[in-house]
């Protein structure tokens, strides 16, 4: 059968990657072309994206992965570029965890009360939901002379193609579309004063989304023509799409800068009590809902690790698992976490505020942040079911923290629920295989996940029944937080 290969742009919050996927009729394979840092940078206005740093990685990958059949492009969710009348790039674009944000979602509720916005748009309360972000830009110079916003993915594939569109799944973390129709929500953009004019108009994952531009094949020594194809450009979309889930009640957990926890569901959950859980109904490929939660994920060690200027991981993951159980534990769905700087002293803190022994030497806050972030885990997948209605019987674990064996097993034991943990690449799976499902290589949302079971490697965890334990600790967190 005929085999074909894609590349898979897949940007993280901490790095950004081109891989090469080769997808068979019965053979699927995912090789790393070329990984970069994605490194924030602040100036005096703020927390910005080095995005033109990020699309020179972009053009290094398209170089080191050769010639391919087409190209997708995934992201982060909810940041922007915005463009002049020129088609310009007005700007560095913001980066999510920037401080502008800050009072907005007040400030908005007070025109939209919370709930009604939750009603029409099922999308979790952050502070950065791309809503708050254009409301606190609204009066700035930049915005005056936009004419046109553009997502990240959008705008990489903008600068490939010369073509413009608003990919779905990424379209939906706006919080200005609405999760029953799956299309622009004018009733919130109109209260709200926001001009959807500035959107360009959506994609579906799967679509056309032009060509490589003659001066990008002459850089990238690819041959033309070479179609860029709309994927699940939202990197959870994408790694949601490739949870290697056939036949089972399953949860998933995709684990990187963030934990994002949660079902996939064929209609959103917009009760006030999925409200008030703060659980999010984003869209996924083929009609589906992804409802989940926000953890505040493996950025917790990131920022320490950090701190403490970049020790092994792996030498700090087996220190940690040396370090007795649920000594402390924070709260890692509190968005208090979610700024840049001092991350081993707010950890710190929030122990010694909840009552609990201070966490002192790196292991002993390691652990911390493992146990925190398996309780999280746990409670996530937990209120998922109940307020979905919608039980599971197995967990999977994809992203990054598939290689944190430690943070596997603890999350099993939290819920005393088998996991089963990869592929680590997911996002970049998902992404190259709705691109060959474009091509008509595989069938449905099914196909491509058994082929993902039947060829990538995945790794079981039993809970090791001691669920008592992280009940206590569970309650315990509880309390300290009243
Ligand atoms: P993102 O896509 O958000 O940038 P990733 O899915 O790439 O994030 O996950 C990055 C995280 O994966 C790192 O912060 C780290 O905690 C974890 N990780 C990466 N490599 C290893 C490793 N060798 N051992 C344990 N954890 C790892
Ligand atoms: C993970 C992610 C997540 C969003 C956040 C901004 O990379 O896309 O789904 O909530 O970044």
């Amino acid at each position: 059968g005929t085999v074909k290969s894609y590349a898979a742009v897949d940007l993280g919050a901490s790095s950004g990657r081109v891989m090469v996927g080769r997808v068979g009729p019965d053979s699927l394979e995912l090789a790393e072309a070329h990984r970069f840092a994605n490194r924030p940078v602040r100036v005096p206005e703020g927390l910005r994206w080095d995005v033109l740093g990020l699309y020179a990685g972009v053009l290094d990958g398209l170089r080191a992965a050769g010639q391919v059949d087409s190209v997708g492009i995934d992201s982060w969710a909810v940041d922007y570029g915005l463009l002049d009348a020129d088609g310009a790039l007005l700007g560095n674009p913001v980066h999510y965890r920037d401080a502008r944000t800050e009072g907005v979602a007040e400030k908005v509720w007070a025109t939209l009360p919370a709930a009604e916005l939750y009603g029409a748009t099922g999308l979790q309360y952050a502070p950065f939901n791309t809503l708050y972000q254009l409301v606190a830009a609204r009066d700035s110079a930049q915005f005056a002379h936009a004419e046109r916003l553009l997502l990240i993915p959008d705008l990489l594939a903008y600068w490939l193609t010369g073509e413009q569109g608003t990919e779905l799944t990424n379209a939906s973390t706006t919080q200005l579309v609405d999760p029953r129709t799956r299309t622009w929500s004018t009733g919130v953009a109109e209260r709200l004063g926001v001009d959807l004019g500035l959107f360009a108009p959506l994609r579906q994952p799967g679509d056309a989304a032009g060509l490589l531009r003659a001066p990008v094949l002459e850089e990238t020594g690819l041959r033309g023509p070479v179609p860029v194809r709309a994927v699940a450009s939202h990197d959870t979309a994408s790694a949601v799409a490739a949870v290697p889930a056939v036949g089972e009640r399953f949860a998933y957990i995709c684990t990187g800068t963030w934990s994002l926890a949660g079902l996939e569901l064929d209609a959103p959950v917009l009760t006030e009590e999925s409200r008030a859980a703060n659980f999010t109904n984003e869209l996924g490929i083929d009609g589906t809902v992804r409802y989940l939660r926000n953890i505040m994920g493996l950025w917790l060690l990131q920022e320490c690790v950090r701190a403490w200027g970049e020790p092994d991981l792996g030498e700090l993951l087996r220190e940690a698992a040396r370090v007795p159980a649920l000594r402390s534990v924070v709260d890692a769905g509190d968005a208090a976490f979610l700024a840049p700087g001092r991350m081993p002293e707010r950890i710190a803190e929030a122990c010694r505020a909840s009552g609990q022994p201070v966490p002192k030497s790196r292991a002993e806050i390691t652990r911390c942040i493992l146990d925190s972030l398996a309780l999280a885990h746990r409670r996530a997948v937990e209120e998922a079911q109940r307020l979905a209605d919608h039980p599971v019987d197995v967990v999977h674990v994809v992203g990054g923290g598939t290689r944190n064996a430690l943070l596997c097993q603890l999350t099993a034991d939290a819920l005393g629920l088998p996991v089963v943990a990869g592929p680590t690449e997911a996002a970049a799976f998902g992404n190259v295989l709705v691109q060959a499902r474009a091509d008509g290589l595989v069938g449905d949302r099914t196909d491509m996940r058994l082929l993902l079971k039947r060829t990538q490697p995945l790794t079981r965890y039993e809970p090791r029944g001691d669920t008592e334990r992280w009940h206590a600790a569970a309650a315990r967190l509880a309390t300290a937080h009243q």
